[in-house]
């Protein structure tokens, strides 16, 4: 057992350990390869870091990353002196807020779900999750293409049972929704995906279990019920021999889906996100050390430089020959790569913009779903959608059953939800997520019910005019829940002395 008191001894450069989860690990020769810059490590210098580590790194990170002889052993926790934590003023306030928030049962729509994670989350959380790329065009665009397509419902149809269950990739579903991946779960609660493992579930659900999540994979997979499907989002490493054992290990988990992301060659950048980080740390105490990673760009950036910008249509040959996982392209922008990725003989695609994560001006999922249908009906002629052989996902702006049933009406097999996902479980743990689809589920009934829809193959496009849907200038009454939660983004201002 080795004393805090020697532990703190060793708070510099020239000596630097570190205490993870009880353990203590000499970091000294690691300082200058962590991909996240020295200067993160060394603000814990002779200290404890897992609750700064948590969220960014799996468990294992440090046990596999650093050699066995680094690892010094368990630290004496009688030995420790408790640190006294610092509460700042705007700690106190969400502290006191989590206290106020609303019964559950007051939530009636994801919107609220945003209202009050906005207020209870921790900053940094909040940043990185509702951040957008550059000037957050498209994650706006995102949500209000759906209000250029409307419905044209059928009547006197006996809507006395309805049934929205429906099958994606082979797999059953309650609802055509699944859980998409987004990376660093446990910034906004401390079981992090498991969340929404657990509450997808209980619901029938698929979720789509991200590359950079903060749980480790196994612990998402071991969070799973038998009868429960997980589908897995890719990250592909520049080195392949680790892109294969992570792929490999997915299917031996029994993964049903392998989501290959190709819309992040480099990752967008999300000024909200990066805003947060100067004001989290100083602007003037920046690149000090002559560090080699800018940290201004914070975790994510320093967490994603693995990913391979060269991955090109050429490596899903490879992909094929090590799998038997359906393969699906995620974050298709247009018709000419919907038919080249069917033409390749992948499973599907998801038509995504990375949530406006990524390149501004994208344009929405739902927008590029009704060129892509019209175009791959072209392309082979006789072809319908929603089709089982090539399945078309979209996700990106999704807040009510209305907005999936038009999806679905266009021809989407299934729609991904993400950060609404986030949002319930920052402000109310699994149950959030659980009350969550509660209410999708319930405006999942009440809408085929009037729209006319026994099942979802009566929600065709005829059910619905999209006729407006790529004209970008339409006006439409504005939708206030969503617009009093997005928060605006501010320019540059003169530091406070
Ligand atoms: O959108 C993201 O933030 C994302 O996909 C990502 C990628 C790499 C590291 C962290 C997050």
């Amino acid at each position: 057992m080795i004393s805090g008191a020697t532990v703190a001894q060793h708070n510099s450069r020239e000596s630097c350990w570190i205490i993870v989860h009880g353990k203590v690990y000499d970091v000294t020769e690691f300082l200058d390869d962590h991909p996240g810059g020295s200067k993160i490590i060394l603000k814990y210098a002779g200290k404890d870091a897992t609750e700064e580590y948590d969220p960014i790194h799996p468990p294992d990170a440090i046990t596999t990353n650093l050699p066995k002889e680094k690892h010094l052993g368990p630290v004496d926790p009688s030995s420790l002196q408790k640190t006294v934590k610092v509460v700042t003023s705007v700690e106190k306030v969400r502290k006191e807020k989590l206290n106020r928030r609303p019964l559950i049962d007051e939530i009636l729509s994801l919107h609220d779900f945003e209202a009050i994670a906005k207020e209870v989350m921790p900053l940094p959380a909040w940043a990185y999750y509702s951040s957008a790329a550059d000037d957050e065009i498209t994650n706006r665009e995102n949500h209000v293409a759906y209000h250029r397509v409307w419905f044209r419902p059928r009547v006197l149809r006996d809507v006395n049972k309805v049934d929205f269950s429906t099958s994606l990739l082979g797999t059953k579903t309650s609802m055509p929704i699944y859980i998409t991946a987004t990376a660093l779960g446990k910034l906004g609660h401390p079981e992090g995906e498991k969340n929404l493992t657990r509450a997808a579930g209980k619901f029938g659900v698929i979720q789509m279990i991200p590359t950079l999540a903060s749980c480790s994979f196994d612990e998402i997979v071991d969070a799973a019920i038998d009868s429960q499907t997980q589908w897995m989002q890719l990250y592909v490493n520049k080195n392949r021999d680790l892109t294969k054992k992570f792929v490999q290990h997915a299917e031996s988990r029994g993964i049903k889906g392998l989501f290959i992301t190709v819309d992040a060659p480099q990752l967008g950048r999300r000024e909200k996100d990066m805003r947060m980080k100067f004001e989290d740390s100083g602007a003037k105490v920046q690149n000090e050390n002559g560090e080699q990673v800018d940290r201004n760009q914070g975790a994510a950036r320093a967490i994603s430089s693995f990913i391979d910008p060269g991955l090109c249509w050429a490596d899903l040959k490879w992909f094929k020959s090590i799998t038997k996982m359906p393969i699906i392209l995620k974050g298709v922008q247009t018709w000419e790569d919907a038919v080249m990725a069917y033409d390749h003989g992948v499973a599907g695609v998801v038509l995504s913009n990375h949530g406006g994560r990524q390149l501004d001006f994208a344009r929405s999922g739902i927008e590029v779903l009704v060129e892509v249908v019209a175009k791959m009906k072209e392309h082979v002629p006789g072809m319908t959608f929603p089709n089982e052989k090539f399945q078309l996902f979209v996700d990106g702006g999704v807040r009510r059953a209305t907005d999936v049933l038009k999806a679905v009406a266009l021809g989407a097999n299934g729609v991904g939800i993400g950060r609404p996902f986030l949002y319930a479980y920052s402000a109310y743990g699994q149950e959030g997520v659980e009350k969550a689809l509660q209410i999708l589920h319930d405006e999942f009934e009440m809408n085929m019910r009037l729209l006319g829809a026994q099942t979802l193959k009566d929600v065709v496009p005829a059910m619905v005019d999209a006729r407006g849907l790529s004209s970008h200038v339409v006006s439409v009454p504005g939708d206030r829940l969503y617009e009093s939660n997005y928060e605006s983004m501010v320019g540059a201002r003169i530091r406070e002395e």
